[in-house]
């Protein structure tokens, strides 16, 4: 068969609105990472299929077990530690030098943006990388060591340390929340990519910008709450789609 097809079409809008375009956010999720190795959380794969999110991801299960939740994060972290950013990633990053008003926001904890050379990047959920005491201090700093020397790690003022991680019921940082939702403000066009779109607030991001016109793509390969309010819904991986798209609108 020959001719045009939707999907031609709808990746044609979206290189169109993208081109012209001289302030764009991004916001990704765990599908970003997923090619580099990474686990989503949702999905047949996920991490919630194997672990509840209530038993690790939240304040009450740190206070009642945080030997627990620190095997399930030194875990991670170990599996983290040799990928490598993917494609999506340093396609992002590509696109940071050519648009003047561009913002990274992900939902990711695992570095791996910042890896690909990203800088206009806010990580609206906290880093995997970065251990924050929980006692006196209250102090936050990076800590790459992998395994971590014991479990729960401790502060060298005698509190305990916990993942730099934001946990459900927990709120964002509001300096990142105000960068992110500033970004949706003022777009041109909205780039969505691997995410469920099931968490807020950095679910209603791309729903703030699409409210006052901006152009909302969607890089899934699946269905999620947002692809009926996108105006446009790329149905494939972001490692190959992504990079297409980006090299198509430079
Ligand atoms: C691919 C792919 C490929 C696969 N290429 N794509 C308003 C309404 C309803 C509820 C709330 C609301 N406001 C707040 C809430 C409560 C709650 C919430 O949103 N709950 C919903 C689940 C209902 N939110 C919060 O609690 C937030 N805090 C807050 O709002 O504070 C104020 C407040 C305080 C008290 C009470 C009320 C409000 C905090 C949320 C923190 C989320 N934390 C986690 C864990 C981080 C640490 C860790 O890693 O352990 O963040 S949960 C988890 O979900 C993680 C992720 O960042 C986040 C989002 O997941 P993501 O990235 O979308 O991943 P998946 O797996 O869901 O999806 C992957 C997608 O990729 C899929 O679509 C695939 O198809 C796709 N994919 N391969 C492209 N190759
Ligand atoms: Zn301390």
């Amino acid at each position: 068969m020959t001719g045009v097809t939707s999907i031609d079409r709808a990746f044609q809008a979206a290189t169109a609105r993208l081109k012209a375009a001289t302030r764009i956010m991004a916001l990704t999720g765990a599908g970003v990472s997923a090619e580099s190795g990474v686990p989503t959380f949702r999905g047949p794969e996920g991490l919630w299929r194997q672990f509840r999110a209530e038993d690790l991801a939240t304040p009450e299960a740190f206070e009642r077990d945080p030997r627990l939740v620190w095997e399930w994060y030194a875990s991670r972290r170990e599996r983290l530690a040799p990928l490598l950013p993917n494609r999506a990633h340093a396609a992002l990053a590509a696109l940071e030098g050519r648009v003047p008003g561009f913002l990274l926001a992900t939902q990711n904890v695992d570095g791996l943006h910042a890896a690909a050379g990203s800088r206009a990047l806010v990580e609206l959920h906290g880093s995997l990388w970065r251990l924050r005491c929980v006692g006196e201090c209250g102090q936050a700093r990076e800590d790459r060591r992998v395994p971590l020397p014991e479990l729960p790690p401790r502060c060298a003022c005698g509190g305990l340390l916990r993942p730099d991680v934001v946990w459900f019921g927990e709120s964002l940082d509001a300096g990142a929340v105000s960068r992110a939702f500033g970004a949706a403000e003022s777009a041109e066009v909205v780039l969505v990519i691997g995410t469920s779109s099931l968490v807020f607030p950095a679910a209603a991001l791309p729903q703030a910008a699409r409210a006052r016109g901006a152009f909302v793509v969607e890089v899934n390969p699946e269905k999620t709450p947002l692809s009926a309010l996108a105006d446009v819904s790329l149905r494939g991986r972001a490692a190959e789609l992504l990079p297409a798209l980006l090299e198509a609108a430079a």
